[in-house]
């Protein structure tokens, strides 16, 4: 992925910069993080659409605890910017799935999204508690998520925010998301890879990735940029890929 300082002449939301800046910081407090090997034509992809620059900038890492830690900022044309991560635990660990959204338009931010969201039946149970105890903050719009939704935790926080006050709460959030994932990736020891509880949270990836795909709006956007072809390729292996069955 380019650096901030080459991104930021790319005229990016200075959200979308300072998110980018947080995940990266919180990714080098990982253990044994590495990069991934990605299909250089997945990796940074570039073009013109409707006369606009168009990017996509893609970093794709792996830790201790940790199969795939990807961040994403893209840049698709008619005013149109956005910043998607997900940090995807390796099934082993019992670990929730960090994942965020926030997608900008010509007039300002139009979706904030980030969750921990649970890989098993529920989230782990120190995860639950510490959440339940932070303070959510106020927001004025908070928008309604979509049937495929079901995948997100109760935690889930999906606004539009409106003034800088609340783009500066919802960075505070997902710093705190950030904090109690990575504090406690480092302490988690792995189940064995055929254990049941492993194998269930294999699933619980696998319908994660299968619910993210059923967002049009994300392949809408790639194929109006690309095509449809190569919209569904992103998606099907760089975005959501399957896991690979912890027992292999
Ligand atoms: C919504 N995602 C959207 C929207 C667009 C994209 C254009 C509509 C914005 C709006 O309704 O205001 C586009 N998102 C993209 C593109 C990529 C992307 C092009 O990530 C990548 C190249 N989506 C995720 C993740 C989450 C997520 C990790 O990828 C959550 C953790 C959520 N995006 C999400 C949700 C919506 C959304 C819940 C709203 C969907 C709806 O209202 O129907």
């Amino acid at each position: 992925m380019l650096p901030s300082s080459q991104i930021s002449g790319q005229g990016l939301h200075p959200l979308v910069l300072s998110l980018t800046d947080l995940i990266r910081g919180w990714r080098t407090k990982l253990p044994e993080v590495m990069k991934l090997d990605v299909a250089p034509e997945l990796l940074a992809i570039g073009g013109q659409f409707e006369g606009q620059e168009l990017f996509i900038s893609n970093e794709l890492h792996r830790s201790k605890g940790f199969r795939k830690l990807h961040l994403e900022v893209a840049k698709l044309g008619a005013g149109l910017q956005v910043l998607h991560c997900v940090f995807f635990p390796d099934p082993r660990f019992d670990l929730p799935i960090f994942g965020i959204d926030l997608v900008v338009t010509s007039t300002g931010i139009s979706a904030a999204i980030v969750d921990l969201s649970p890989a098993g039946e529920n989230l782990p149970c120190f995860f639950q508690e510490t959440l339940e105890k932070l303070s959510k903050p106020c927001f004025s719009d908070v928008r309604a998520l979509p049937a495929w939704g079901s995948i997100f935790s109760p935690f889930v926080c999906f606004i539009r925010p409106v003034c800088l006050e609340e783009e500066k709460l919802f960075f505070d959030l997902v710093n705190s998301y950030l904090d109690l994932l990575i504090s406690n990736s480092s302490i988690t020891s792995p189940d064995s890879k055929d254990s049941a509880a492993s194998i269930t949270r294999y699933k619980g990836q696998m319908l994660y990735c299968l619910q993210q795909k059923r967002n049009d709006k994300t392949r809408s956007v790639l194929a109006k940029a690309f095509n449809p072809q190569w919209a569904d390729r992103y998606i099907e292996e760089l975005l959501f890929d399957n896991p690979l069955p912890p027992w292999t």
